[in-house]
C-alpha cells in the first residue's frame, strides 16, 4: 500500500468525532493517551461488519461464518506485519494492553516464577504493568526490583549489574511512559538483560505503536503488549505479540471454547497458537476495527507521526516555558520524547486546569495517569497532560495555551 504525507488538517477531516463544539468551542482533543478518536475506515468498518458478515468464527461451515473468520484472520495477519511480528500465530488478541500483561503473568509467571526470584519493573510504569506482577509476586513470594528515573523522567541504568542477575525471572517495561513521554532504550535494555540473565523480557507498548515505528523483531524482547484504541481502534481490543517458543511453553490463561483440541473427563489438550490463547467467541468487530485501524495508519508515513507529534510538543514546552511558572516533567531534549506534555502550574490543582480548560472545549487529562509512582518520584500527586496524535496542529496547542491563560487570569 502507498503512504501518503502526513497532513493532518487533511487527516482531521476523517474524525467526525474531532468536528463539534464542546461549550461553545470547537473541540481541541489533547487525550490521546488515555484513547484516540476513530477514523471513518474504521468506523464503516465494524458497521459493515455488524449488518453483513455477523457470524462466530471458525465455527460455522457457512458463508457468513466463512467471511467473519476471513475478516478475523485477516485483523490478526495485519496487526503481524505492522509490528514486524514474523508470523500471525504469534498474535493473540486480547481486550487491551492491560489483559495481556496479565495474561503473561498468569500464564507465564505461575510456572516459572518462584520463592526468592525476581521482578524487573521500571518505577515508570503505567499500574497496567506493576499491579498484575505484585499479585503475581505475592502469589509465589517473588521479589519485585525496580529502575529508577533521573530528574528528566529516563531510566537510570549505571548499576544494571545490581538489578539483574541469575534470580531475574522476568523484566518488564514500557516502551513509551504514558505520563511523562520519555521513548525508553528498549532494544539496549534488551541487549543488557540478555547479556546477565535468561529473564523473561515484556515490553508494554501501548504509548509506542500508535506513534512511532515498532518493529518487535528487532526490539529483540519476549513479548510485546498493545491496545487497539490508543491507535485509531475500537476499545476492548488489543494484541499480545510474543515468541512462538515462548507462547508454545505456555499454559492457557483462560479455558472455555475455542481454545481446546480434544476435551476427556479428566483433562484436555489445547488447540494450536494462537487460540490456545483465544478462550470463548472473541471480539470479533473489534479485530475487524482494528484491522481496518492499521490499514488505514499503514496509509500515512509511519515516522511523519512521530516527527509531527514532536514538534508539537517543542512548540507546546516553549509556548508553556514563556508562560513561566509551570513545570513540564520528562525529557528536556524533544528527541527523547513522545507526543505528551505532563505539567503543573504554580498555584493551580492539575483537576482545576482541566475543569477550567473543558470550558474553554480543551480535552486532556489530569491525575496521576495511572503512574502513581512516577508522581512520588516529581513530588506530586497530579499532573495536567497534553497528548497528541496525528491530526493534533499547531492551531490546537495555541488553543491550549490562550485556555492556560484564562486559567492563569481565575488563580493568579
Ligand atoms: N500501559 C500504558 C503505558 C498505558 O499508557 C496504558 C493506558 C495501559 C498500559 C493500559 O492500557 P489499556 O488499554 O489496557 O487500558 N494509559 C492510559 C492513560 O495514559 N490514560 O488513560 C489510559
Amino acid at each position: 500500500m502507498s503512504t501518503r504525507p502526513l497532513d493532518p488538517e487533511a487527516v482531521r477531516s476523517e474524525f467526525p468525532a474531532l468536528d463539534q463544539a464542546v461549550h461553545g468551542h470547537p473541540l481541541v482533543y489533547l487525550d490521546n493517551a488515555a484513547t484516540s478518536q476513530k477514523p471513518v475506515a474504521v468506523l464503516d468498518a465494524i458497521d459493515a461488519y455488524y449488518r453483513a458478515d455477523n457470524a462466530n468464527v471458525h465455527r460455522g461451515i457457512h458463508e457468513l461464518s466463512r467471511r467473519a473468520t476471513e475478516s478475523y484472520e485477516g485483523a490478526r495477519r495485519a496487526v503481524a506485519h505492522w509490528i514486524g511480528a514474523p508470523r500471525p500465530e504469534e498474535i493473540v488478541f486480547t481486550r487491551g494492553t492491560t489483559e495481556a500483561l496479565n495474561l503473561v503473568a498468569y500464564a507465564w509467571g505461575l510456572d516459572h516464577v518462584g520463592p526468592g526470584d525476581e521482578i524487573l519493573l521500571s518505577i515508570q510504569d503505567h499500574h497496567s504493568n506493576l499491579v498484575p506482577w505484585q499479585l503475581l509476586a505475592r502469589r509465589v513470594g517473588a521479589t519485585l526490583r525496580y529502575i529508577e528515573l533521573d530528574e528528566q523522567g529516563r531510566w537510570v541504568l549505571d548499576d544494571l549489574d545490581a538489578l539483574v542477575g541469575e534470580r531475574t525471572r522476568i523484566v518488564s517495561v514500557s516502551h513509551v511512559s504514558n505520563a511523562l513521554g520519555t521513548v525508553n532504550p528498549v532494544v539496549d535494555l534488551v541487549a543488557e538483560v540478555r547479556r546477565r540473565s535468561d529473564a523473561l523480557v515484556v515490553v508494554d507498548g501501548a504509548q509506542a505503536v500508535p506513534h512511532l515505528p515498532v518493529d518487535v523483531s528487532a526490539i529483540g524482547c519476549d513479548l510485546y503488549a498493545f491496545s487497539g484504541h490508543k491507535m485509531c481502534g475500537p476499545t476492548g481490543i488489543g494484541c499480545l505479540w510474543g515468541r512462538t517458543e515462548v507462547l508454545e511453553a505456555m499454559e492457557p490463561f483462560q479455558g472455555g471454547g475455542e481454545m481446546i483440541s480434544i476435551v476427556e473427563r479428566e483433562g484436555s489438550t489445547w488447540a494450536a497458537l494462537p487460540h490456545k490463547f483465544e478462550a470463548g467467541t472473541p471480539n470479533i468487530a473489534g479485530a475487524v476495527g482494528l484491522g481496518a485501524a492499521v490499514e488505514w495508519l499503514s496509509g500515512v508515513d509511519r515516522s511523519a507521526i512521530l516527527e509531527h507529534e514532536r514538534a508539537l510538543t517543542a512548540y507546546t514546552m516553549e509556548r508553556l516555558r514563556e508562560m513561566g511558572g509551570i513545570r513540564v516533567f520528562g525529557p528536556e531534549r524533544v528527541e527523547e520524547r513522545s507526543g505528551v506534555v505532563s505539567f503543573t502550574m504554580e498555584g493551580t490543582h492539575p483537576h482545576d486546569i482541566a475543569t477550567i480548560l473543558d470550558t474553554h472545549g480543551v480535552a486532556v487529562r489530569a491525575g496521576h495517569h495511572c503512574a502513581q509512582l512516577v508522581m512520588q518520584r516529581y513530588g506530586t500527586s497530579a499532573t495536567a497532560r497534553a497528548s497528541f496524535y496525528l491530526y493534533n496542529t499547531h492551531d490546537d496547542v495555541d488553543r491550549l495555551i490562550h485556555a492556560l491563560q484564562a486559567v492563569r487570569a481565575i488563580f493568579g
